[in-house]
């Protein structure tokens, strides 16, 4: 398993769970310095990432892009892959493909998480999920001819009322037949919504694509009151060689959460 940890570029998400902000320069070296693999970069369009400079940094600090948040899709603009009016639609399939195009380049997957809307009003839940899987097939394709997965995340409730919990997901994908999509497992929504996290974990086995590295409160492992022993041996024994990356909150500072991030991750992967 490698380490990650996230970069906001979205001045909107002021707040939200990313550790450095608005610069990828600093934020990169930042990353190289606490001894991370992989930065997670949340930005506000494809084309808020400049290609070249990105892969300089990357070179220059040895380090890889781990994934591409597209949340800010919703966050700038509204929106999303299940609402009723198929230009919005139409919009936020175009979003995306710009990031999972970006991703291309950078040798990284593309996340929906927010993007993937709700079902409400008139949008009854069935009519969400065709559109959802409508989506994601179009979208996993064009990450495939990349050779990225798309990574989907289940949230929590308060976020959507599609799929909350890994096991409905995976059945989801399962049987819509999306062969590129697998699962981004954020430990902070499995927290609040599994039974078992480390037990969903197993369920999951091969379709786990990624992990956001999160306590309980959102905050570095360590720093809440997860379990993350039980959890760690699942994703082991589910040969999960992907990335634990920290998809929290920059608290009580950026460089705190890091160091922590780092002594929890190490605990769990050795140095070699
Ligand atoms: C995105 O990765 C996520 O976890 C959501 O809660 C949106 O912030
Ligand atoms: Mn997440």
């Amino acid at each position: 398993m490698k380490s990650a940890i996230t970069i906001s570029l979205v001045a909107e998400a002021r707040g939200g769970p990313f550790v450095f902000w608005d610069d990828l320069t600093t934020g990169f070296a930042a990353a190289a310095r606490h001894g991370f693999d992989a930065v997670e970069i949340f930005a506000p369009a494809a084309n808020a990432v400049p290609i070249g400079l990105t892969r300089q940094l990357m070179e220059r600090h040895s380090q890889k892009v781990a994934a591409l948040g597209t949340g800010a899709g919703w966050l700038k603009h509204k929106l999303r892959l299940t609402d009723p009016d198929p230009a919005v639609r139409a919009r936020a399939r175009e979003f995306i493909y710009g990031i999972v195009n970006l991703g291309g380049y950078l040798g990284a997957p593309a996340i929906i998480g927010s993007m993937q809307g709700r079902w409400e009003g008139a949008v009854s839940r069935e009519q969400a999920l065709d559109w959802l899987a409508e989506e994601l097939q179009a979208l996993s394709e064009r990450a495939a001819a990349h050779g990225q997965v798309l990574l989907y995340e289940p949230l929590n409730r308060y976020e959507t009322n599609l799929f909350n919990r890994n096991a409905d997901a995976v059945e989801f994908v399962t049987a819509r037949g999306l062969k590129h999509v697998k699962l981004l497992c954020d430990l902070y929504h499995m927290n609040i919504e599994e039974q078992n996290p480390a037990e969903s974990l197993r369920e999951t086995g091969a379709l786990i694509g990624h992990v956001h590295f999160a306590d309980s409160n959102r905050r570095a492992i360590g720093l809440g009151h997860t379990d993350i022993g039980p959890i760690a041996a699942a994703l082991r024994d589910s040969e999960f060689a992907g990335y634990l990356s920290a998809e929290i909150l920059p608290l009580p500072d950026a460089e705190t959460a890091a160091a922590q991030t780092m002594v929890s991750f190490r605990k769990l992967v050795p140095a070699t």
